[in-house]
């Protein structure tokens, strides 16, 4: 049994669809903590993270919007997962994925202090690898694992505090690359099993491969989960569809990978805009699969219907 933290982080700055912020509550509504203390695991909710002291920073790129905003939630939020990490298992409530921004930080300071490697699996349509300066939407949702990655481009961002080597990071599901996030990440270690790979060979063995260099590390690992990993027909609750996303047993079968493996240390769930979705089902499904993350087996997922 986990101890299972949940901290809302209702961040909708880092693109230009409002209704991130309504995530927090829907994976509340959607039974979240139920779901975790029915699988025999201890929730604690601690609510919801708030930006605090905006300041006026500003960049050279005419692009970027809401920099102060992301700057104060980017501090925040690693304060958040830095204090969590000792105590449990943080789930991160988003919120849009420039929240990880803050947490990818939080997560990192905690494991140069615990003197252990940080390794993230990252679950997506997209690589989120603009930097503030290359990025042409100005959407920062699509700047996280650059950030963490220690890339140059971020002032005024505060430095990464210990950058994650590319061989430490697996991507998932790719299927939408910017050429500017191509070029920055070929030089990089940093595997990309795009859906054309997945198509190829499966999830099973990539994932699996992963899985044992993080045990033989004795690494944390960190999940970042956007809900556009998955194919726009089962989530649509999304601001960013990208079409030949998983399926829902691929997706399914992801977490419950990470489940045996008992390595996962630390989750976000992001990109969820309740405002788009279809009578819950996004923040049912997204719940369905923390369960299967934390232990819940197909023998005994109640029948449900998303339709
Ligand atoms: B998400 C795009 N590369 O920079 C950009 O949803 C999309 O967190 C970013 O993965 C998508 O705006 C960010 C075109
Ligand atoms: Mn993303
Ligand atoms: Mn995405
Ligand atoms: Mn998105």
């Amino acid at each position: 049994m986990t101890h299972c933290i949940l901290i809302g982080a209702p961040v909708d700055e880092g693109q230009r669809r409002p209704g991130c912020l309504m995530g927090p509550a829907a994976y509340r509504t959607a039974g979240l903590a139920g779901t975790l203390a029915a699988l025999g695991h201890g929730v604690e909710d601690r609510g919801d993270v708030q930006p605090h002291g905006i300041g006026t920073e500003t960049c050279g790129n005419p692009a970027v919007h809401h920099l102060p905003e992301m700057i104060a939630w980017t501090r925040a939020l690693a304060e958040a997962a830095r204090t969590a990490m000792p105590d449990g298992l943080p789930i991160i409530m988003g919120g849009d994925h420039s929240l990880a921004l803050g947490t990818l930080s939080g997560v990192a300071s905690h494991a140069a202090e615990a003197g252990r490697p940080l390794f993230v699996i990252w679950l997506d349509a997209h690589s989120d690898f603009h930097t503030v300066e290359t990025t042409t939407s100005g959407n920062l949702h699509g700047t996280p694992m650059a950030y963490a990655s220690g890339l140059p481009g971020f002032a005024p961002f505060p430095p990464f505090p210990a950058p994650i080597p590319g061989e430490n990071i697996c991507m998932f599901g790719i299927r939408s690359v910017d050429p500017a996030e191509h070029a920055a990440m070929e030089p990089t270690e940093i595997t990309v099993n795009d859906m054309r790979a997945l198509d190829e060979h499966g999830i099973v063995a990539p994932l699996r491969a992963f899985l044992d260099r993080v045990r033989a590390a004795d690494g944390l690992l960190h999940v970042s989960l956007d809900v556009d990993f998955l194919d726009p027909s089962i989530a649509p609750a999304v601001g960013t569809t990208v079409p030949g996303g998983t399926t829902f047993r691929e997706a399914h079968l992801v977490m419950e990978l990470l489940h045996e493996s008992g390595l996962v240390t630390s989750l976000d769930l992001v990109e969820l805009n309740p405002f788009l979705d279809e009578r819950g089902r996004t923040a049912k499904l997204m719940v369905d699969l923390v369960a299967s993350l934390m232990g819940r087996k197909v023998f005994d997922r109640p029948t449900r219907s998303y339709g």
